[in-house]
């Protein structure tokens, strides 16, 4: 049990109970023989038993019928939902002792480490699609906690579609590819997708995060993460407080451009997979701390929102996040399928001290998760598979069931027993005998939904006043996209009519992209998730302000941007660069933890000016600009020639600026920066603060190039480039 600090989350081989527990599963074939899997070795795993060398294949090959028997059977179905995805182990621990609130040992004892498992992933796209899709992204974290396993299975976007979990088929049927032809992948923008929003109020808010640029994150690494559902944390006198769960990443929340995702796409479908694994692999652990927003059970109702509507978050503003741990990954798994596609997260996974609350899209995600395991992982004993395993002990009469693993001893499997001498005895709640929350329930059973429930464009409204203007600009555009692969022109206009409530200029301008204007009236109700015989009235959205008109914490704006470390940097050089400006731009950048990579035409070493042999990271084929958050042009009359007659070196530099990205390059460098189209929007002054400002910096003291283009860096984006949007590249 992790009782003690027996890991530091800096370790660079760090081990913990979990690790520990996963070790005596691992299997490594270093200077072993080769066998069956019944042990006997193999001495031909090159050709089948024939009658002759020519003759046909014996049935009695057993060797042969072992192999192919097992790859026939290597693939198991993936998840209906959340299937591409990535993990890590890492661990957690609280700041200080939540006891008021919480029994939860693993929130109460500052010494404790829990060992966790998290998997990020994209929700609609198959196993194989590309990380870079527009989508939500989710973040489930396994906390193998000293009394039992929590799983907090959350997204990156603080609400949900849905208000009901009934309503979840319908969803994930809409958005995933259209049933006749299998189109399109990992991709929202299409009609059935939008058929469905545009009849469903209720997603109104989750389609502004949607269509935000939270949907394209830079990296796992930089996206916050939330429970959305309001749950209970209980103390240790049985009081209760609702509780939202929130993961704030430590370098900030950031996200690529549109232009740039559907490039990284192509190129590198696997960007954020690639980016989690080469941060751990260097020790670059990520770092997120986990907060709270606690609300005391008196409060339920006092906010103008229903706190079990998963459609609402609490603005920060109203109940502020409290930080009480931190989360650090820092080992990659052994296998991918062994762990990453084996590993069974289930939002019921609850300890002594965390309960749920009535929210009916987390009650109907109770049954989901076992349910889908059942299928997915082949039968009822998916918690004995190493990953899944908790590091307290088991003990229950659960017996049998395929792929059973524990050999249970003993004559009595149930209970109450006198034969087992009364084993294994239920425990008290001093013993840590989880007992359920006794809330207090009086109602008749009815399908409703709460008129609480019914406001669905308040809170979209007030994260759409939240952005910034580019912000503001990508949403128009997102909507452009989507909307615009959309054929079915009703469908579109439908939209216009949900965006209008949500705000009239935003509604106009996607109005203007798609040509169309916003219908005056629509054809039926704007909610047609009405039961049959219900009054189709009682279930129109009550549109209403609320009365908070900003949320800086809903806007990327604000985050933080005073480091570079993990950010990675281009530098264009060729045959004949000026090595100490190379080096020194390099060794600043370093200095700060950033991961910086030569790129030239050919791969090898490049000669510079002064004969040093400068080692290739990548070639423009292999490297593009979209890979990286900033480029730098160290000076070299040659390396400079040799780039500007480069084709692929100046689409390189275009490509970045397009995506509003810092460059930097001497002022013996600008003979590159003329070949490219924005040369016309070189700044004028070299100023620090102009610099900042463009993004561009252009100095003939390299010294100073780097200091102001590490700041540039830090800032992620040039957003207002975008002003001008006149931006190919
Ligand atoms: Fe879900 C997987 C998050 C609503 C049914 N969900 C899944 C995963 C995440 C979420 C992160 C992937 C876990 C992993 O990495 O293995 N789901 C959410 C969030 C929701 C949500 C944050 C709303 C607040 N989900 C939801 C509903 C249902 C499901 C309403 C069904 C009624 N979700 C599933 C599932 C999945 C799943 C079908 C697919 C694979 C799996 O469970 O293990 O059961």
């Amino acid at each position: 049990m992790a009782k003690k600090k027996n890991v530091s989350a800096s370790d660079t081989n760090p081990v913990n109970d979990k690790i520990v527990g996963l070790e005596v599963h691992k299997e490594d074939s270093s200077n072993e023989l080769m066998t069956t899997n019944q042990g006997v070795r193999i001495n031909d795993d090159q050709n089948s038993l024939k009658a002759g060398s020519r003759g046909a294949t014996l049935l009695e090959d057993f060797i042969l019928r072992e192999k192919i028997t097992h790859f026939d059977h290597e693939r198991i179905p993936e998840r209906i939902v959340h299937a591409r995805g990535s993990a890590a182990h890492g661990v957690f621990q609280v700041y200080k002792s939540l006891a008021k609130y919480t029994r939860a040992s693993f929130l109460t004892d500052p010494d404790k480490v829990t060992p966790v498992f998290v998997r990020f992933s994209t929700v609609a796209g198959s196993r194989g699609s590309t990380d870079l899709a527009r989508d939500v992204r989710g973040f489930a974290v396994k906390f193998y906690t000293d009394e039992g396993n929590f799983d907090l299975v959350g997204n990156n976007m603080p609400v949900f579609f849905i208000q009901d979990a009934i309503k979840f088929p319908d969803l994930v049927h809409a958005v995933k590819p259209e049933p006749d032809n299998e189109m399109p992948q990992a991709a929202s923008a299409h009609d059935t997708f939008w058929d469905f929003i545009s009849l469903m109020p209720e997603s109104t808010h989750m389609i502004m995060w949607l269509m935000s640029d939270r949907a394209i994150p830079r990296s796992y690494r930089m996206m916050e993460g939330f429970g959305v559902h309001t749950f209970r944390l209980v103390n240790e006198k049985g009081e209760a407080h609702f509780v939202k769960f929130h993961w704030k990443p430590l370098l900030g929340v950031h996200s690529v451009a549109w232009d740039e995702a559907q490039n990284i796409s192509g190129k590198d479908p696997d960007f954020h997979r690639r980016d989690l694994w080469e941060a751990i692999e260097s020790g670059n652990y990520p770092e997120w701390e986990l907060g709270v927003q606690i609300v005391p059970e008196a409060d339920e109702h006092k906010f103008e929102f229903d706190l079990l509507d998963p459609t609402k978050i609490i603005p920060e503003e109203i109940v502020p996040v409290e930080r009480i741990g931190k989360l650090t990954l820092n080992r990659n798994p052994d296998n991918f399928f062994a762990e990453t596609e084996q590993v069974a997260f289930h939002v019921g996974n609850i300890v002594p001290g965390i309960d749920f609350t009535n929210d009916p899209l987390l009650q109907g995600r109770l049954f989901s998760y076992t349910d889908t395991q059942l299928i997915r992982l082949g039968g009822p004993n998916f918690h004995e598979i190493p990953i899944n395993r908790p590091v307290a002990p088991i003990h229950n009469n659960q017996r049998d069931g395929y792929m059973r693993q524990t050999i249970n001893r003993g004559k009595t499997s149930y209970s109450p027993n006198s034969l087992g001498g009364g084993c294994p005895f239920q425990a008290k709640a001093l013993e840590g005998g989880f007992a359920s929350y006794a809330e207090k329930v009086d109602a008749r059973k009815v399908r409703e939904r709460s008129p609480s429930f019914m406001d669905h464009f308040s809170q979209a409204r007030l994260f759409y006043n939240s952005q910034s203007e580019p912000e503001k600009n990508h949403i128009v555009d997102a909507l452009r996209f989507e909307l615009g692969k959309v054929e079915t022109v009703s469908v579109r206009e439908r939209m216009l009519v949900i965006l209008a409530h949500v705000d009239n200029g935003l509604a106009n301008e996607v109005a203007h992209g798609l040509g169309l204007s916003i219908p005056k009236t629509l054809n039926g109700h704007l909610n047609q998730s009405i039961p049959a015989d219900a009054d189709p009235q009682s279930y129109q959205p009550i549109v209403k302000e609320g009365s908070l008109a900003r949320s800086e914490s809903l806007s990327m704006t604000g985050t933080i941007k005073d480091s570079i470390r993990t950010r990675k940097i281009a530098i264009l050089a060729a045959d004949g660069v000026h090595e100490p400006s190379l080096t020194l731009v390099r060794e600043a950048l370093e200095n700060e933890g950033a991961i910086v990579e030569v790129i030239a035409p050919k791969l090898g070493k490049i000669i510079a000016e002064n004969g040093a042999e400068i080692a290739v990271s990548k070639t423009f084929l292999t490297g593009a600009s979209v890979f990286y958050d900033a480029v730098y042009v160290p000076s070299g009359i040659n390396s400079v020639a040799t780039l500007s007659a480069e084709p692929a070196a100046v689409h390189f530099l275009n490509e970045a600026f397009k995506h509003c990205k810092a460059i930097a390059a001497d002022a013996d460098a600008l003979q590159m920066l003329q070949q490219t189209y924005f040369v016309k929007k070189l700044p004028e002054d070299k100023s620090e603060k102009t610099a900042l400002r463009e993004g561009i910096i252009l100095h003939d003291n390299t010294k100073k190039l780097a200091s102001t283009f590490i700041q540039a860096i830090a800032l992620h984006r040039f957003w207002d480039r975008e002003k001008n949007r006149k931006v190919p590249a």
